[in-house]
């Protein structure tokens, strides 16, 4: 049997490898709502969007979103109708123990996600599940969140329960959602919750207990559950893809990637362990530059080298896209006030002409996944890459998304020509399943399969057109050109 049609058309039948999984995804205070309900208690979104309304653009909040809390069934019948192998979700830590530490576990919030999963189960969705999707208990941001190293352990604890309610059903495990954006965005700058905005400082120490706390999750797993419970855990990394607006601009492009993606990959995923030691040297130098008597970056001891090195069963990536950099002069410049920017030393830029239509949000380089993808397989000796996020962004809200669908077939096939190449990618998840509470763009902007209605007390959800060809593609597990 031909796999290429080559007749009139031309057009092309690529096929996915064998066991390759498809789904779509979303993340607890993006969807669920309830957010005081049923022994709920306040994380850092609830306080953020509640305190300072106006950081999010339509000054909305997350409170009742997608009402998924009371609306999962058709949340799982909206999987159904895209025949998905599996569903991506998170745990709200605040639902599950609202005191924050292990010694209360709050029933109602068990029972919502054993509802979801059991839901997902009887009809054969595999539920993918992340630990940690930014809501952090707004009690544990107070006593400074990911920059105290009890956070260790206090995160280690929540994972054991998590692992001991719904590892019986869950087989793959997220410990982390993109930490350059918890910890940058959160910490050094005041893009996110809790928008500490310390440039420079508080990110650093940000990133490395969270490391450290994603490994003792994976500890626990690999000690106390894998045995019994046999499933997957691993991290999900935010990667951007850079490129050098000119020749000038090729370190710095690497010096980008590395502070974006490097800076987590590589104590995970590098042979060697520890930070990337280009990005260890720059900091150092930079902070000795500035006054200070030791690098920024803390460092980690030897044993936490190791306690870090190889805690990821597979890469998990989320992509959305790419940009140029250049080398801005006045950042290298500036060393008075300590910050990444002036660690990276950059300005980073997409172009208008990468926009597939004049509503997009997002801008659309499917070369520039193949790159990044490449950058991954090269630096990273090839590990298993799951796709745990991907797709566009919109402000407009209707059904006819034909920008959507030409990104998602782009990225897809950019995802193929990887595989081609020697890639291994074992999974792709369409971010995301409906539109949704989209951070500080609020509802202004739609990500989703599903249009969301959010006038309708029901948050009536209707499929868009980019739902019916990704269900295609994921029925026929192949895409057409
Ligand atoms: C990711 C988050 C998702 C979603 C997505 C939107 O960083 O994990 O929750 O918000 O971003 O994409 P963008 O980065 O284009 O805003």
């Amino acid at each position: 049997v031909s796999d290429s049609k080559t007749c009139c058309n031309h057009y092309k039948v690529r096929k996915f490898p064998d066991g390759f999984l498809f789904g779509s995804a979303s993340a607890s205070y993006q969807v669920e709502g309830a957010w005081n309900e049923d022994g709920k208690s306040e994380n850092i979104w609830d306080h953020d969007t509640h305190q300072i309304p106006s950081t999010i653009v339509d000054q909305s909040s997350g409170d009742v979103a997608d009402d998924s809390y009371h609306l999962y069934k058709r949340d799982v019948e909206m999987l159904r109708e895209l025949g998905l192998d599996f569903y991506r979700f998170s745990l709200s830590w605040t639902r599950i123990l609202p005191t924050s530490f292990p010694d209360q576990i709050n029933q109602a919030g068990v029972d919502y996600y054993n509802n979801l999963i059991d839901e997902l189960l009887k009809y054969n969705i595999k539920p993918m599940v992340t630990l940690f999707h930014w809501d952090l208990p707004q009690k544990l941001q107070e006593m400074g969140g990911w920059t105290n190293p009890h956070i260790v352990d206090w995160y280690g604890d929540y994972a054991r329960i998590a692992f001991e309610l719904f590892g019986d059903r869950v087989k793959h495990w997220i410990t982390m959602n993109e930490p350059t954006q918890i910890c940058y965005y959160g910490y050094g700058s005041s893009l996110l919750a809790p928008r500490l905005n310390i440039p420079g400082i508080a990110d650093y120490p940000c990133a490395k207990y969270l490391l450290l706390a994603h490994a003792r999750a994976y500890h626990i797993y690999n000690e106390e559950f894998r045995a019994s419970q046999q499933g997957t855990i691993f991290i999900t990394l935010n990667g951007g893809w850079y490129l050098p607006e000119s020749e000038k601009d090729t370190d710095a492009t690497k010096i980008m990637q590395m502070f974006d993606l490097g800076i987590y990959a590589h104590p995970i995923f590098s042979k060697s362990g520890n930070w990337p030691p280009h990005l260890k040297e720059i900091v150092a130098r930079k902070s000795l530059e500035q006054g200070f008597k030791r690098s920024r970056l803390p460092d980690f001891t030897p044993e936490e080298v190791e306690y870090v090195r190889g805690t990821s069963d597979l890469f998990g990536l989320n992509h959305y896209t790419t940009n140029y950099v250049n080398v801005n002069e006045t950042i290298v410049k500036n060393y008075e006030v300590p910050s990444r920017a002036d660690d990276i030393g950059v300005h980073t830029y997409g172009l208008d002409t990468w926009k597939l239509s004049d509503f997009s949000y997002t801008k659309a380089v499917p070369w520039g996944f193949y790159q990044l993808l490449t950058h991954i397989r090269e630096e990273y000796d090839n590990p298993s890459v799951f796709v745990t996020e991907n797709g566009l962004g919109s402000y407009d809200i209707g059904l006819e998304d034909d920008d959507r669908v030409a990104y998602y077939r782009g990225y897809i096939s950019a995802v193929l020509d990887a595989i081609d190449d020697g890639s291994s990618i074992i999974g792709y998840t369409a971010w995301c399943l409906m539109d949704n509470f989209e951070w500080n763009q609020g509802y202004t902007v739609r990500f989703g399969l599903y249009q969301v209605d959010y006038e309708s007390p029901e948050r009536t959800r209707t499929p868009r057109k980019s739902a019916f060809v990704f269900k295609e593609i994921a029925r026929t597990r192949a895409l057409d050109l």
